[in-house]
């Protein structure tokens, strides 16, 4: 759907690239940026979700097909005839000057500059939110390279910005696992923590023999909204106790970024073994899991009939295969669509030297110059 057709040719190398001897101009410093004050009369929603790219953008519309009124979206891409193509409450085209409308093809700096641009077209639109999950799947050029920049902007509005992305599939190559490597290195520098969805885990999670690429990429789009779903319920809150104020401190950075595992259970174990599943979701680390987490929030839904004891059972399960001094906080939702059985989602941060482990197994890949170095 939408540019989903050229984002499989630029996997196949098809494309147009910008031509040769292409110079970017100066852009202004981004703290020079002024900003507008008016916000549309449209939004005034304080939980908005912003989508970034082809596969952002994509995330959006399905949220904004399914009419709920308790979030707005806006959907920022280079490509102008994939937006055109697209429902949200706002749509906007960055890098005109730049691109033409015709997408970043592959190229991380000009999403970047491309958004810088345009900050002031963007910011009015995010004026008056409290939470503005920004998501985006990275390893192209417009989210990889427009996301800091949107998400600094977020923040310093005042809102929490709270960041979802994919990692690309392996097959996708090295190219585009370097560019989502540096978009990440880049938002825990700038941004605060990040909830990196890898979209190879999401393959394992759901795929069957032979199924085509587009099952695998609608499967991303359900992990990413799930995600903004338990974030969005979260932060409201309720009667867990559990808040707005739980989810600033998971996603602050200061224990790193943020991963998510899933998992289900039907049965008189149910929880116990949604909790358990969870902790060894193919999102997570392969060999850890949650091991060692010293933050995580558990999110507990069912239909009706989900017990207190229950609840219990699939907390402690979590809490059994975290740290010993984790910070566990934990949220109950229902979910008549559940049926008799339970689902958890667990959000895991502060795992202490993975960073580490990660950046050298990434020293030791041996990268092809990127196309766009001699491109550009
Ligand atoms: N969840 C999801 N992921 C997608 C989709 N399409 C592509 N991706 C993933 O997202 C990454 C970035 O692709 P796009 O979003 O198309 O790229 P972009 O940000 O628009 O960047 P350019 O098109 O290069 O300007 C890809 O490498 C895939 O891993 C989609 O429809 N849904
Ligand atoms: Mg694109």
């Amino acid at each position: 759907m939408l540019n989903r057709r050229e984002f499989l040719l630029s996997l196949l190398g098809g494309g147009a690239l910008l031509g040769a001897g292409y110079r970017p101009p100066e852009i202004p410093d981004e703290e020079q940026v002024s900003l507008r004050s008016e916000a549309p009369r449209s939004l005034g929603a304080p939980f908005r979700v912003v989508g970034i790219g082809g596969a952002g953008c994509n995330i959006v519309h399905d949220i904004a097909r399914s009419k709920r009124q308790d979030v707005q979206v806006i959907a920022v891409n280079t490509d102008a005839m994939a937006l055109e193509l697209l429902t949200a409450d706002e749509k906007v085209l960055i890098g005109r000057t730049l691109m033409n409308g015709r997408g970043s093809r592959g190229n991380p700096e000009l999403g970047r500059q491309a958004a810088l641009r345009d900050l002031e077209t963007i910011a009015p639109l995010l004026k008056g939110a409290e939470t503005i999950v920004v998501v985006a799947g990275l390893g192209g050029g417009t989210g990889s390279g427009a996301i800091s920049p949107i998400v600094r902007l977020a923040r310093t509005m005042g809102a929490f910005a709270p960041v979802v992305v994919t990692r690309p599939f392996s097959f996708e190559g090295e190219r585009r696992a370097k560019a989502a490597s540096q978009a990440i290195d880049k938002l825990e520098q700038h941004a605060r923590a990040a909830l990196v969805i890898p979209c190879d885990g999401v393959m394992e999670m759901t795929s069957e023999a032979r199924r085509p690429i587009s099952a695998a990429l609608d499967a991303a789009d359900k992990m990413v909204l799930h995600a903004v779903k338990v974030i969005q319920e979260a932060s409201l809150g309720g009667h867990t106790g559990v808040g707005l104020e739980d989810m600033k401190a998971l996603f602050s950075g200061d224990l790193g970024g943020v991963v998510m595992g899933l998992g289900s259970g039907d049965g008189p174990n149910r929880a116990k073994y949604a909790a358990l599943t969870a902790s060894f979701s193919p999102l997570l680390d392969r060999c850890f899991g949650i091991r060692g987490a010293r933050a995580v929030y558990v999110h507990v839904e069912g239909g009706e009939d989900i017990k207190v004891q229950e609840v219990q059972d699939a907390v402690k399960m979590i809490a059994a295969n975290v740290s010993p001094e984790a910070l566990v906080r934990f949220g109950v939702s229902h979910d008549p669509a559940l049926g008799t059985s339970i689902a958890v989602t667990v959000l895991a941060t502060g795992f202490p030297g993975r960073r580490q482990a990660a950046a050298k197994e990434l020293e030791n890949v041996r990268y092809e110059e990127e196309p766009w170095s001699e491109k550009v």
